[in-house]
């Protein structure tokens, strides 16, 4: 049986497809952009080459992972869903089935708390996670009075990206955009799209009132000053990057602004295409752009 799992430690079935994104060696490229939303990777997908067909697979847990070439080169655009816990999930089973070199550019949406407005690019050259502390007294009981210690958020130390990477996705969208609309900076991960990321919600108790209080002089800006956007997933990628035992992956992030958290603005439907179909192609320039050690597979087992 083919479908068949024997390892519950390293779950990949006697296809050699890892159980989650589903995929296994030969259809996932060394050059990999992810996305959130599946429709964004089917839209970056319309600029693949036409001379190649694309190899297409949805895995059963909501992972799509398109391959193709750009420019000749070949690339993979994967829709892996919201939070750190599916670039977990997909960092670590493509670097099973892909050999050499990995370069992953996360190209997503974000809100902003600086300067940038909405409707800007933002390079995340780096990233901290923010996230609930499940410990704090007043989660268990909300009578309790907490110590000064006690914080309800936890703030992790800062990881960076690949800065080679960087610069080429930095000068693809300034070509694109022009500079004004481009901005490099930190970045804060979060692990709600709601409590960690300061929204205010009548249903539960989260204690973010202090964490973007619709001014610049909120906890995040307070803890890692100059912080300029927030989302739910960059932390984990730079974060596994430079956890890779043979420091084999170079990662980099960027976003389009879709909020902004200190004015409330939000971003409309008609500029999120212009700025996907744009966006799209200045990522794909820079990801071909990179040098890269690869391995391809034998040819039987490649999509490509
Ligand atoms: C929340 O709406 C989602 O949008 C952002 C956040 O990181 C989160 O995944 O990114 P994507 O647009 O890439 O999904």
């Amino acid at each position: 049986n083919k479908s068949k799992i024997e390892n519950a430690n390293s779950p990949v079935t006697g296809e050699g497809r890892v159980y989650h994104v589903g995929v296994k060696r030969g259809e996932v490229a060394n050059r990999i952009i992810t996305v959130g939303d599946p429709k964004r990777a089917e839209e970056f997908a319309k600029w693949l080459d036409k001379d190649t067909p694309i190899f297409r697979i949805k895995s059963h847990r909501g992972f799509l992972t398109l391959t193709g070439k750009y420019k000749g080169v070949p690339v993979s655009i994967a829709g892996i869903g919201m939070g750190m816990s599916m670039m977990d999930f997909f960092v670590r089973e493509i670097r099973k089935v892909v050999d050499g070199q990995l370069s992953i550019i996360r190209f997503g949406s974000c809100g902003t708390i600086g300067e940038a407005k909405v409707g800007d690019m933002i390079v995340q050259n780096s990233a901290f996670a923010v996230t609930r502390n499940y410990n704090y007294s007043c989660f268990f009981d909300e009578n309790v009075t907490p110590s000064s210690e006690e914080k309800p958020y936890n703030f992790t130390r800062i990881f960076f990206a690949d800065i080679d990477l960087c610069k080429k996705i930095e000068s693809q969208l300034v070509k694109s955009f022009g500079k004004e609309h481009v901005f490099t900076g930190l970045n804060a991960t979060c692990d709600s799209f709601y409590s960690s990321q300061g929204r205010k919600e009548d249903n539960f108790r989260d204690y973010n009132s202090d964490l973007i209080p619709n001014t610049h002089t909120g906890t995040i800006s307070k803890t890692y000053p100059g912080t300029i956007s927030i989302e739910m997933e960059t932390f984990m990628l730079f974060h596994l990057a430079k956890s890779s035992k043979d420091h084999s992956i170079k990662a980099a992030s960027a976003a389009m602004v879709f909020a902004d958290r200190i004015t409330n603005e939000f971003i409309s439907p008609e500029k999120i295409e212009e700025l996907q179909k744009v966006g799209g192609k200045a990522i794909l320039n820079a990801l071909v752009e990179i040098e890269l050690n690869e391995v391809h597979p034998d040819n039987e087992n490649c999509v490509w």
